[in-house]
């Protein structure tokens, strides 16, 4: 009871998790439930002048069957949106992650909601993550004023300040200058807390990353940065576009580890160790091995540029949720069953939290100029000769 009460407290987002698993009484009346399991990572980290973390992993009955809830719930949730988004629910641009979801929840379970987190577009999964609801994910993307940014956001604007989720960012490579600011601001308040800034293959090829970097490592701030490495950005293979796709290498100087981004038990394992590494010396690079399902975005059926074949045989191999449902098998923590009706609660949970964020409305166009600049910082907007004021925003 004591590790369940911590496992609330640590993660909000698992909550409901435990709510549908205790409607089993196996998962709770058994003492076995806080009792420590020892895993191995699926495969050794490689390290980047840094000695790496072991491959033994400590979990328990509780957490394996959290991270099966909680990668089920985002994958069924990047489901329903791909259908929304076909029903024209949902407009603009949208990013799923399904594929992905080990590097949300195995990150999650490393560290707290006084760490920050800083993504780029694909941020559904993070928000909720942070313990973000359903109902405020699908009303931000049918942009119903219930969303998480007001409905003002959409897919690629997610935030949740209360839980230090500072977005949700279009433009690719620009939160990482950001993040590190976070982890300055986080150091300067004298902050035990990190920020774990993510950013893809494709955005670790921009200069601002080693802008950001150099800046870094020269203050040692308290900052992880998380390559999610899909291996695709947009329809352009790694290959195409890095001399070296060794992306945990990459901070020459900070050190990296690679990570393989299926394994939710090998992402925490390095996000702990990232963590004390970072507050004691600085920055390190945390490359997570991971595949995206779906094509970029909405308008990219995703195989194009690669084969089918590829895409089924890193369903059929490496599939985040598949590994842990075999964990859960293996070590007898729950049937087969009782895991097909844990997944059928969660559709439930998403077709309901759909229907509520449908019948929520859109924001007054009044809303428009509002939440666009700090109060008392607005703008005045002049013609082109610089006298007659055009336009002014509160
Ligand atoms: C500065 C900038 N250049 C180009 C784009 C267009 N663009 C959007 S996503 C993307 C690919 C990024 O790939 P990656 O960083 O690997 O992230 P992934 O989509 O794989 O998660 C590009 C080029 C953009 N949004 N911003
Ligand atoms: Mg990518």
């Amino acid at each position: 009871m004591a590790l369940l009460r911590r496992f609330v407290s640590s993660s909000p987002s698992t909550s409901t998790l435990l709510r549908s698993v205790s409607h089993c009484p196996r998962f709770f009346s058994s003492a076995s439930e806080d009792q420590t399991l020892i895993i191995e990572t699926s495969v050794p980290f490689t390290g980047h002048k840094i000695e790496t973390p072991s491959r033994s992993v400590e979990t328990t009955p509780k957490e394996l069957l959290s991270f099966f809830r909680g990668m089920s719930l985002m994958r069924r949730m990047e489901i329903a949106a791909d259908s929304l988004y076909k029903a024209k629910l949902i407009r603009g641009f949208c990013h799923l992650y399904d594929g992905q979801e080990a590097v949300a929840v195995g990150m999650e379970a490393a560290i707290t909601k006084k760490d920050s987190i800083i993504t780029a577009y694909r941020d559904h999964c993070i928000f909720i993550g942070r313990g973000g609801t359903l109902v405020e994910a699908f009303a931000e993307l049918m942009g119903r004023t219930a969303g998480c940014s007001n409905g003002k956001g959409g897919s690629m604007h997610f935030y949740k300040k209360d839980a230090r989720f500072y977005g949700g960012h279009g433009i690719v490579g620009a939160q990482i200058p950001l993040g590190c600011g976070l982890a300055f601001a986080q150091k300067y308040s004298k902050e035990d807390t990190v920020n774990f800034t993510l950013y893809g293959d494709g955005a670790a090829n921009q200069g601002q990353l080693f802008e950001a970097l150099n800046m870094s490592a020269l203050w040692d701030l308290p900052v992880i940065l998380v390559c999610e490495n899909n291996h695709y950005g947009m329809g352009t293979a790694e290959w195409k576009a890095s001399k070296s796709p060794a992306y945990y290498k990459r901070g020459d100087y900070v050190p990296g580890l690679k990570v393989d981004g299926m394994d939710a038990l090998a992402v925490k394992q390095a996000c702990r160790f990232a963590k004390q590494h970072a507050l004691a010396n600085g920055p390190i690079i945390l490359e997570m091995d991971t595949y995206r399902y779906h094509g970029h975005s909405m308008s990219d059926p995703g195989s194009t540029y690669r084969t089918r074949d590829e895409i089924s045989g890193i369903r059929q191999e490496r599939d985040p949720i598949e590994r842990v449902r075999k964990l859960i098998l293996s070590h007898d923590l729950a049937s087969a069953s009782e895991l097909k009706d844990m997944e059928k609660e969660i559709r439930k949970e998403v077709d309901d939290a759909i229907a509520k964020a449908k019948e929520i409305p859109m924001p007054d166009p009044s809303e428009l100029f509002t939440n666009v600049y700090v109060k008392g910082y607005g703008v005045e907007s002049f013609g082109a000769d610089r006298k007659e004021v055009r336009a002014i925003l509160p």
